[in-house]
Formats: structure tokens, C-alpha cells, sequence
């Protein structure tokens, strides 16, 4: 099983004048909520799918744990570590199974690639440098912390995230790790699975495992694919899995990709069977694995990056959007959240290439009209203001201090 590749590296001149288009663009209105993280500005998919609406109704329950099935972690990064998910139960570092799981010092999460309590970014040894940051990327495109004056905003600021490796730094893993994920995620209290990974093997045990997940009231949202032909594949004549597999039509989300213009995105895969919502999915910016994660790349990591494409990128936006809703809708099924995302999507077969219409799912993601209505918008936003300064959350740690940002030096 190999995640979803590929990332492409686009020239950075289109991303500087993509970010001053939006820089300039939009006037907020009063009932939009704006974070004060610094590289917000350069988010235009989150103002595409209208999170400003959707944080005026809430920035995310710290109740809400989405786990993150993926390559490896730099859970200490200064945009994540604060939302990471701990197991409480579990004593770090004493050799013993503290909460009787099954996993010894599962403090973080586990890696089911070496069986190990180590979630951080994995050595790569086919020199695939985005493989080893994939698992990063996709963690603070769902849960950066928001608003904290520092990189980007997630998609919920506050909900935590569950780090769970079963990719190695090349990006490759295997079912039966993905099917552990998946139990261990369910049983350790996430409500909201992010699989950004494909594969092309139809198993019936990964087919189980997410009922098992829908059973236990789990969403699992998970990458239509890319393919390397910057054309996408057309799933209908190559499916993959499980965004194709027989959960595809009622359990879970599959997302596929679009562009700025709502245009399907290069390289993202289609196909009406498989494919139940689009998600921007180009030139994205994430947060990237510090410097100290992986000393083999002390000189080349930037903390934060521009040029993130693929449905590896679209699918957590619309688990970030999963994580909101049941922030302020605890008690709902894996079938009413599902339902409110696809029904709340913007309609774009206008734009979309003949010959592909009914292929990018019931539309492209909107955040804003999902949380709409949800909750009584006064209350929160009343508790919001109060936070916004988040005086209340813990400090930036020592070692983050004085942070070297990859983009300010451009
Ligand atoms: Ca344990
Ligand atoms: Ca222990
Ligand atoms: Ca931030």
C-alpha cells in the first residue's frame, strides 16, 4: 500500500502571486471569526471552503480527537504540540502497559510500523523527502493550533490529534497495520479517522474494520488518490482502495482534489463511484517537521510549507470540518455528520472539464455552510472572544522559541 503520492514542488513565483491575490482580497464581515497566526493570509483553501463562517459558530471541542493515520509525526512542532492527543492513562518511559491496551508507553499514540511508542518522522531510504513529512503536513492541515500568533490555522483549532503511524519515511505500509490504526483509534476515543493513503488491494478486513468504526459512531474520511500522470486516474477503470471499496456509498468520506478555481486539481483521481465530495487540494500551505525531528535534515526543513498538492491535502479538510460539527454536535451519527458535509457542498460542475461532470462527488467542501446553524452562534462566539487571546493554553515551549520560518525569509 503506498500513500498518496505525488506532492509536487510548483514554482514558487505562482504560489507568491496566488497569496497576494488573496491577500488583498476579501473585506471580512463582522460575524466572520479571523485567527492572528501569521501565515493565515496564505490559506486560500480555507477561505474557500469558508471556515471564517464556520469559526463563528466554533473553533473546535478539545473533546474532539480526530486521529491521524499516516506516515510519521513531529508532534513537537510549534503549530501541533499543543493539540496532540494524550493517552493519560499510560505512564511515558516505565517499560509497562499502564492502561492494559495492549501497547507499552503508548503515551502519543503508537507506530505500527516498528511496533514502537516513537510516532516521529521516519527515516526515508529512497531519498522520497515528502514521504517522511507527509504524516506532519496532513496533522496541521486538520488541528494546527489556531490563532496562538504563530504559522497556520487548522481547520478546528483546538480538537486534538491522534498520531498513528503506519507509513514508513518512503511511504509505504501494509493493511494489517492500517486495520491496528483503525482499532486502536476507535477504542482510544477518537471520533473522526483521517486515512490520506491508498492502496490498490480490495481487503475485506480493512472493509471491517470501518464498519467496525462506523459501528462505534467513528467517521472515516479518507483520500481519493492521485495518480502520477498529472491527468488523475479515472477510478472507474482503476480503483482504489478504500475510497472505492464497499463502504464507499454510505460509511465513509472519500475526497478528491480541486484548485483555486474549483477545478478538479492535477494529479487528484475522479470517478463518480468512488469520489463523495471535493476539497481544495492544491499548493496548500502545512505545517513541515522541525529541524530537530530528524537531524538528517537539519539544513533543508523549513517549519512551514507552500506547495502541498494532492488529495492527501483535500481529505483533512474535510475531516477538520468532520471535527467542527461534532464539536457542537456530539451526540450526532457517522451518518448525520456525513450527510451535513455533502449536503452543505458548493455546487462546481459548472467548472468542471466535460467528460467529468458527476465524477469530483456532490461537490467542493463548504465549512461555513456546514456549521451554519448549528449551534447558538451568540454563546460561542461570546466564549470565543473571551479566548482570544488564549491566554488560558500553555506556552510555547523553550526549544520553539525564536522559530526560523521558511516563508518570512522569501
Ligand atoms: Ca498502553
Ligand atoms: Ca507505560
Ligand atoms: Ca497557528
Amino acid at each position: 500500500m503506498r500513500h498518496s503520492y505525488p506532492w509536487s514542488v510548483f514554482s514558487s513565483q505562482f504560489t507568491l502571486i496566488l497569496g497576494l491575490f488573496l491577500f488583498v482580497g476579501p473585506v471580512h464581515a463582522a460575524e466572520r471569526v479571523v485567527p492572528n497566526d501569521p501565515l493565515y493570509y496564505r490559506q486560500w483553501a480555507l477561505r474557500q471552503i469558508d471556515t471564517e463562517t464556520a469559526w463563528s459558530v466554533t473553533t473546535g471541542s478539545r473533546d474532539v480527537i480526530v486521529a491521524i493515520i499516516d506516515g510519521g509525526f513531529d508532534i513537537r512542532h510549534p503549530d501541533l504540540w499543543s493539540n496532540v492527543w494524550v493517552n493519560e492513562k499510560e505512564i511515558a518511559d516505565d517499560g509497562i502497559d499502564n492502561d492494559g491496551n495492549g501497547y507499552v508507553d503508548d503515551i502519543f499514540g503508537w507506530n505500527f510500523v516498528n511496533n514502537t511508542s516513537w510516532v516521529g518522522p521516519m527515516d526515508a531510504f529512497q531519498q522520497q523527502d515528502d514521504a517522511w513529512s507527509h504524516g506532519t503536513i496532513v496533522a496541521s492541515l486538520v488541528a494546527a493550533r489556531g490563532n496562538n500568533a504563530e504559522g497556520i490555522a487548522g481547520v478546528t483549532w483546538n480538537s486534538r490529534f491522534m498520531p498513528l503511524v503506519v507509513l514508513d519515511g518512503d511511504g509505504f505500509g501494509n493493511i494489517p497495520s492500517i486495520v491496528s490504526a483503525i482499532r486502536y483509534a476507535v477504542k482510544q476515543g477518537a471520533s473522526v479517522i483521517n486515512l490520506s493513503l491508498t492502496g490498490f488491494e480490495n481487503d475485506q478486513t480493512l472493509d471491517d474494520v470501518i464498519r467496525e468504526a462506523e459501528a462505534a459512531n467513528v467517521l472515516v474520511v479518507v483520500a481519493a488518490g492521485n495518480d502520477s500522470d498529472q491527468a488523475g486516474r479515472d477510478l472507474a477503470e482503476l480503483p482504489v482502495y478504500p475510497a472505492c471499496s464497499a463502504n464507499a456509498s454510505s460509511t465513509l468520506i472519500a475526497v478528491t482534489g480541486t484548485d483555486v478555481i474549483d477545478q478538479r486539481a492535477p494529479y487528484a483521481d475522479f470517478g463518480a463511484a468512488c469520489t463523495d465530495i471535493a476539497a481544495p487540494g492544491h499548493e496548500l500551505i502545512g505545517a513541515h517537521p522541525t529541524k530537530n525531528a530528524r537531524s538528517s535534515h537539519a539544513t533543508t526543513t523549513p517549519f512551514y510549507i507552500d506547495t502541498i498538492t494532492g488529495t492527501s491535502a483535500a481529505a483533512p479538510l474535510v475531516s477538520g470540518t468532520a471535527a467542527l460539527i461534532r464539536s457542537v454536535k456530539p451526540d450526532w451519527t457517522v451518518r448525520q455528520v456525513r450527510d451535513r458535509i455533502l449536503d452543505t457542498a458548493d455546487p462546481i460542475e459548472a467548472g468542471v472539464a466535460f467528460g467529468q461532470v458527476g465524477t469530483l462527488g456532490r461537490g467542493r467542501l463548504n465549512a461555513g455552510r456546514a456549521l451554519s446553524g448549528l449551534a447558538g452562534q451568540s454563546e460561542v462566539r461570546k466564549s470565543q472572544v473571551a479566548s482570544r487571546g488564549m491566554q488560558s493554553l500553555p506556552e510555547v515551549p523553550r526549544w520553539a522559541k525564536g522559530v526560523w520560518h521558511f516563508l518570512e525569509q522569501l
